[in-house]
């Protein structure tokens, strides 16, 4: 009975990532010139629907504007849970974007900020409710 839990719990993610997707893109680390401060609507973030607010700001503490901010969200006591998608710029720095989350626990954002030749990768733990 109980693998048979496990199998359907299986199938069902699959489900999910084949769904939402993932591209990947290359790791690229630069120097400490980006800082990425996270909010979540609600707060703390929640099972299920949550908005994802991303404050972006360079060294002197000035928002970035105008940069493509790629994320990706991962379950971190489980591997294949994943989501990414294109965060919406806000203006003042702010980028936004509405995650959904499956279940509660430990994920990992993975935040790619771009822009011109600025190539930037964050990863930031959340913990969903
Ligand atoms: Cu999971």
């Amino acid at each position: 009975m109980r693998k048979l839990i496990f199998i359907s719990m299986f199938v069902l993610m699959s489900v999910l990532l084949a769904a939402c997707g993932s591209a990947a893109p290359t790791e690229t680390a630069s120097a400490q010139q980006v800082n990425i401060k996270v909010e979540t609507n609600p707060s703390p973030a929640i099972m299920g629907d949550t908005e994802l607010v991303l404050i972006i700001t360079d060294a002197n503490g000035s928002p970035i504007e105008g940069a493509t901010v790629d994320v990706s969200v991962d379950h971190t006591d489980m591997s294949g849970m994943g989501m990414s998608g294109v965060a919406v710029e806000q203006g003042g720095g702010r980028y936004a974007i509405r995650a959904n989350f499956s279940m509660s626990g430990n994920w990992k954002l993975t935040v790619y900020v771009r822009k011109d030749g600025l190539d930037y990768k964050e990863d930031i733990d959340l913990s969903v409710q």
